[in-house]
């Protein structure tokens, strides 16, 4: 009833129209003859935010009327890219946007395009969460993200002569997709000391005294779901100095130097998120922030229940806590402290209830990325956080010895505190101590942390504490959104858009594998989207490449164990191949484009190095006359989801080649099959899983097992170790200085030919290039190829996030959806 007397309710073009206009003249101030493609965007973005605010309000009020459970997600990573065009999707409104900007005179792709990516995330994690919370406002669950509105988020990157440079990403110019909630703050306590006494009442009380107070300002951003009236809430808190620490005598006394710079100390904290994707560094800021995103959470979630005057032991049916990794472990330490030493329960009972409100997600087995913090350094910043973990410490290893008396061992193994120099915090064990479920993200990733990393406490805990949960991705950004040919086209087949709400529909599509026009038409929409995908490579490097070549991508961020140097090698090695042909032979060959993108860490050289290998195997391949069309090598600039959502649509192939058993999932790869992309990939993470449900004949498998991978790795150490011929001769030709500076390249060909190759590159090279010929050959058989493009497609219902979401509710947060009724 609402839209019949707001503006912001428009459902026609003209209504449409008269609100862009309106913002343009009033809130933007500035006349239509001067509004240029980012006027244009503002005032569309501002008439659509209006649109939301009102299911927003409604929603929020019906889940607090009803006031059922509510799962709250959090993560210190968003990487939630461009709005305007999901809401409008979302909203059902985007042909009404479409054609009103038409009228007056802008293309709605241009509009769209002015948006800055909120890019407050590393990778698949990030972009995870973002997914998570599409699918929550699309099922209707009353659900909150929790994260850090960053100032600056993952750098840009430029190329420059073949190296990656980074370029500070500040996003904040115009965004109108946040709320400020300057009434919504939490002080957030730093460093001190701790005071133990008893009280009048013969009680020992616990206070944590003094230290520097940071204030967190709730920034709020509106969810909404697809086809649903549901707008769910993100909150992300922004660090300023808190008005008990800014200084007015130094302020007044004229000593403005270091009264401002206390008010930059406080900022400092949610300045910029750590570039760093799978590895972790120790910093004490990083430690900071998550203190300080942690406590002003929980602050939050806690006066939210309180307000209900439900009794504690309530708590966990009202609050589910999902820990996105262990970034956010201190939430468990933090609800301990908040329950027994500021509301005064029982420390056995305020531990049953934070234990049965947490779950924690793990996203990795790499040793690098697992987080330790050390202990002197959490004395210091936390010092009542550090005593709890040693209470939390004490009472598990008891109950570890009760179970497994005089292990001395197994006590060692699972204690939360390292006995190293210094000692260090395992934050994953405290994870999984304070929470009731743990799950990793994969099959086989679920199945290795319960054999490999967290192998004792299954001993301990038995196996059903232990989950899995098999990640996906939502089909409404990786398919309608950035696909919106191919949606319609099986929209058409399928008889309207259900599929996106329930992504198994898509099996539908299978009796079309032999339809011809059916065919001709899924072809034609992919050859579309590698004009588009061409023209942004000729734009951003000016280089032109074919259309009709084959387009093999691969876009991730860059890490040894995801191994873009075995495809850049199995590129060089078809360079040399091409070299060596006759004319004759070359007229035979199957034109290819290789294309590249990805972040390195801007520490890790190793990353970088692969990045500038890419870069110079491009500047001299594009260019050679030898090669022509037969080959291109491209590096994309500044990977992140808004060229995702180009470049995923317009691959033939694409590569997820990490060493078996180190990635723990993947996600992209389930973005490239839905748009009708085969993959080659080894059997890892959720290849496996994509695998059983397409069919194996329909993916290119390679490459070692991970159950083999400990033997390998140990033959090398032991030295029994040979190189791959065909990779000795293409590290022969990087040596010989071809794609530039003889040693350029020494330390990346060291660590696979000399120093134990860890990854595994030379011993998966064979079988790569093998699988490599193998797709070639295939390619030459359009129709079969696209039948299995087809196939694939049909049968990757499973993957959607919105299956994952619903597990997750069923068997981690037991939480219900809750619609929100039009006449509310
Ligand atoms: O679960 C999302 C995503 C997986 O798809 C990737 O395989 C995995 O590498 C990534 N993990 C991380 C770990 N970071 N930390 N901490 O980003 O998670
Ligand atoms: N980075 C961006 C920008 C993405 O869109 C994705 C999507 O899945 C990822 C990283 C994760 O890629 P992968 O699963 O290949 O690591």
């Amino acid at each position: 009833a609402w839209r019949k007397f707001s503006p912001a309710g428009f459902t026609t073009k003209d209504e449409f129209e008269a609100e862009c206009v309106r913002h343009v003249e009033t809130t933007l101030a500035r006349s239509l003859y001067n509004c240029d493609e980012l006027a244009a965007y503002s005032g569309t973005a501002l008439a659509f935010r209006d649109r939301l605010i009102i299911d927003w309000n409604k929603t929020q009020q019906r889940q607090t009327f009803v006031d059922q459970k509510r799962i709250y997600y959090l993560s210190l990573e968003f990487l939630m890219g461009r709005t305007l065009d999901n809401a409008m999707l979302n909203v059902g409104l985007k042909k009404v946007a479409q054609e009103g900007l038409g009228d007056l005179g802008f293309r709605i792709e241009d509009v769209v395009n002015q948006e800055h990516d909120a890019a407050l995330g590393n990778g698949g994690l990030g972009r995870l969460a973002a997914c998570f919370l599409d699918s929550l406002a699309s099922l209707n669950y009353p659900a909150w993200g929790y994260g850090l509105r960053y100032r600056y988020g993952i750098f840009k990157q430029e190329i420059e002569n073949g190296y990656q440079v980074e370029i500070p990403d500040y996003w904040l110019d115009f965004n109108p997709w946040e709320f400020a909630r300057h009434d919504v703050t939490v002080d957030v306590q730093f460093y001190g000391w701790v005071n133990k006494y008893t009280n009048d009442e013969g009680k020992q009380v616990v206070s944590w005294q003094d230290g520097e107070l940071v204030t967190a300002v709730a920034y709020d951003v509106p969810i909404p779901g697809y086809g649903t009236s549901t707008v769910n809430n993100l909150r992300l808190w922004s660090s300023k100095a808190s008005s008990g620490e800014f200084d007015f005598s130094k302020f007044n006394s004229g000593d403005y130097e270091s009264a401002v710079a206390d008010q930059q100390r406080a900022e400092t904290i949610s300045a910029v998120l750590y570039p760093n994707d799978n590895l972790e560094r120790g910093k004490e800021l990083r430690l900071k922030q998550q203190y300080f995103w942690c406590a002003a959470s929980l602050h939050d979630i806690v006066r939210r229940f309180k307000k209900t005057q439900r009794k504690w032991s309530e708590f966990p049916d009202q609050v589910a806590i999902q820990l996105n990794d262990t970034h956010p472990t201190l939430a468990i330490v933090e609800l301990q402290r908040i329950l027994v030493d500021k509301e005064g329960l029982e420390w056995d009972v305020a531990w049953g209830i934070v234990t049965k409100t947490f779950g924690y997600t793990n996203h990795t087995v790499l040793p690098e990325a697992l987080e330790k913090w050390s202990v002197p350094l959490m004395q210091n910043l936390l010092p009542r956080h550090l005593s709890i973990i040693y209470d939390i410490n004490l009472f598990w290893l008891q109950s570890v010895e009760r179970r497994f008396p005089k292990d001395r061992d197994m006590l060692a193994r699972v204690s939360i505190i390292e006995e190293s120099q210094p000692k260090m915090v395992r934050m994953a064990y405290l994870a999984i101590v304070g929470s009731h479920k743990v799950n990793g993200v994969a099959e086989l990733h679920s199945d290795l942390i319960k054999t490999t990393i967290f192998k004792d406490f299954v001993k301990v805990y038995g196996p059903d504490k232990f989950t899995n949960v098999t990640n996906g991705i939502t089909p409404r950004r990786w398919l309608h959104q950035a696909n919106p040919r191919l949606s319609e086209l099986i929209a058409s087949k399928l008889g309207g858009y259900d599929f996106l709400k329930d992504l198994t529909l898509l099996n539908k599509l299978e009796p079309f594998i032999d339809d011809k026009e059916f065919k001709k038409e899924w072809a034609e929409i992919k050859y579309a989207n590698k004009v588009r995908l061409a023209q942004h490579i000729l734009k951003t490097t000016g280089v032109s490449v074919n259309p009709k070549s084959m387009f093999d991508v691969q876009v991730k961020r860059i890490h040894e164990y995801k191994r873009q140097q075995l495809n850049i090698f199995g590129v060089i090695r078809r360079y040399l191949a091409i070299k060596a042909m006759t004319p004759e032979e070359r007229k035979k060959l199957l034109p290819r484009v290789s294309i590249f993108g990805g972040k390195a860490a801007p520490g890790y050289w190793m990353a970088k190095t692969i990045i500038h290998l890419i870069n110079k195997v491009g500047e001299v391949v594009n260019k050679d006359p030898d090669v022509g069309d037969l080959l291109k090598v491209i590096f994309i600039e500044d990977y992140n989801v808004s060229k995702a959502e180009i470049i995923c649509p317009a691959s033939d192939i694409s590569e997820h080649i990490s060493t078996a058993g180190t990635e723990a999932s993947g996600t992209s790869n389930m973005k490239f099959v839905l748009n009708g992309g085969l993959i080659i990939g080894t059997l890892d993470g959720a290849n496996i899983e994509i695998t059983r449900e397409i069919g194996e004949q329909n993916v290119f498998l390679f490459g070692n097992l991970a159950e083999d991978v400990e033997d390998l790795r140990h033959n090398h150490y032991y030295g029994h170790y040979t190189l791959d011929p065909e990779l000795a001769k293409v590290f022969d030709c990087i040596k010989s200085g071809t794609f530039g500076k003889e040693g350029g390249f020494d330390s990346l060909i060291s660590a696979i030919a000399d120093n134990g190759d860890y990854y595994l590159v030379s011993d998966d090279f064979h079988s790569y290039c093998k699988t490599q010929d193998l797709i070639d050959e295939s390619y030459r058989n359009q129709e079969e190829w696209l039948s299995k493009s087809i196939l694939s497609v049909a049968r990757m219902g499973f993957f959607t996030s919105d299956r994952c979401i619903n597990e997750y509710a069923d068997s981690i947060w037991n939480i219900e959806p809750l619609e929100v009724k039009d006449e509310d």
